[in-house]
């Protein structure tokens, strides 16, 4: 059996045609399409209690909402956070004047490794920037912990996150801040967008005025702001997915579960464990190949595409090893990160992921065909 369509590592989830043409006719109608219209008030509000969160603050994208959390919190100096991760959360980092400082990961779930962190921390560290890679969540209270004995502000990037629970409270609601990513090809999207999750109110005011040029009227300008605003169409996207979502993370819970029935046991496959006390939305499947599996990483990725299959080498490079860090960073002072990228693929996993075609892909990578 040959696989005959492309499959790729991921496909956009859309509702119904007619469902968004509903949700858009009020649009259409009022021509009011950006400027925290009513579209964008009903999805806030509605996020705000299906993430569990007290604050939440709508953006054009998840980097934006890591950019404009470290500018609002006006935090000047080091960040620490992680190479292995989308280039977004460096560059965030980067792009609001601080300087990321590089800890490694743990090879068990690739967030930070905790027992490292101490040793990263200097006079100038101003921040912790963890990211809850794949959707595994990080060491929650060993990070609090660390940041509270040294008087510091922890920002997650929880951009994999969305929907899920740790200790039966919203992923949203840990640490001064959580950014969360609505792009396409996330568990939840609203084609583009993002948003930040807080208690701080502060924080929260700061960002609204941040994301809308510093405006309070029309004719104060309280701040120094940018544009960040969620335009209608992408808030009508998001408040049909909405009424998806559950339906879409048990589909893609029965991808994962067969993932894991075909590539469980074998030797040189590693795959994550599910978390303790964690409600888990599916996002990823990373599987890492040891020098035990008859193939190396790239052999499989190889042969995925020999066969029509876009797996991908989420995250490689890493982040401390690319073209604008190389020469500042190494990717020696992160071995577990440096190794865990030369050997990890993401495989495809979207609701719609026909089962036949998840034995498919494990077969291609068992048997190399
Ligand atoms: N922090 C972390 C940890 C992140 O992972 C991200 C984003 C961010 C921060 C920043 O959030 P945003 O500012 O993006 O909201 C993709 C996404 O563009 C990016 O959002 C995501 N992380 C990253 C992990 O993956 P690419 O360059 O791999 O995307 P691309 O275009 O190759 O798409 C991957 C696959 O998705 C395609 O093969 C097909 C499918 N796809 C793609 C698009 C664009 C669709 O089905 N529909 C689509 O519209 O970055």
């Amino acid at each position: 059996m040959t696989v005959m369509e492309k499959i790729l590592v991921t496909r956009s989830s859309m509702p119904e045609l007619d469902e968004y043409i509903e949700e858009i006719k009020s649009v259409f109608e009022s021509h009011y399409l950006t400027n925290m219209g009513p579209k964008h008030e009903e999805l806030r509000k509605e996020l705000k209690d299906y993430l569990g969160v007290e604050g939440i603050e709508l953006l054009t994208n998840g980097h934006t909402a890591l950019e404009l959390t470290l500018q609002a919190y006006g935090l000047k100096g080091e960040v620490i956070t992680t190479p292995f991760t989308f280039i977004s959360t460096t560059h965030a980092i980067k792009r609001s004047g601080c300087t990321p400082i590089f800890c490694d990961i743990n090879p068990y779930d690739y967030t930070m490794d905790v027992n490292q962190i101490e040793n990263l921390i200097t006079d100038d560290t101003v921040a912790i920037m963890p990211v809850h890679v794949y959707g595994n969540i990080c060491n929650i209270e060993e990070i609090e912990k660390i940041a509270k004995r040294h008087n510091l502000k922890v920002i997650y990037d929880a951009a994999h996150t969305f929907g899920e629970e740790y200790k039966g409270r919203g992923i949203g609601s840990y640490g001064d801040a959580s950014c969360f990513s609505f792009h396409a090809t996330k568990v939840f999207h609203t084609i583009e967008g993002g948003a930040v999750c807080t208690a701080d109110k502060e924080l929260l005011q700061l960002i609204y005025y941040y994301k809308d040029f510093g405006i309070l009227d029309a004719e104060n300008i309280v701040t120094v702001g940018a544009n960040g605003k969620m335009n209608e169409f992408c808030a009508c996207m998001g408040l049909c997915n909405l009424r998806h979502i559950e339906d879409e993370i048990k589909k893609r819970e029965k991808v994962v579960f067969k993932y894991r029935e075909m590539l469980k046991g074998i030797n040189g496959i590693k795959l994550c464990d599910e978390q303790p006390d964690v409600k888990s939305n599916y996002a990823y499947f990373p599987v890492v190949f040891t020098d035990e599996f008859k193939f190396s990483r790239d052999e499989v990725f190889n042969n995925l595409s020999a066969n029509n299959i876009g797996a991908r080498k989420y995250f490689y490079p890493l982040a401390n090893s690319i073209e604008c860090y190389k020469d500042e960073y190494s990717v020696f002072d992160t071995p577990v990160a440096y190794d865990i990228s030369k050997r990890v693929l993401t495989l495809p996993l979207y609701a719609d992921l026909d089962l036949k075609n998840v034995e498919r892909i494990c077969e291609i990578i068992l048997n190399g065909k």
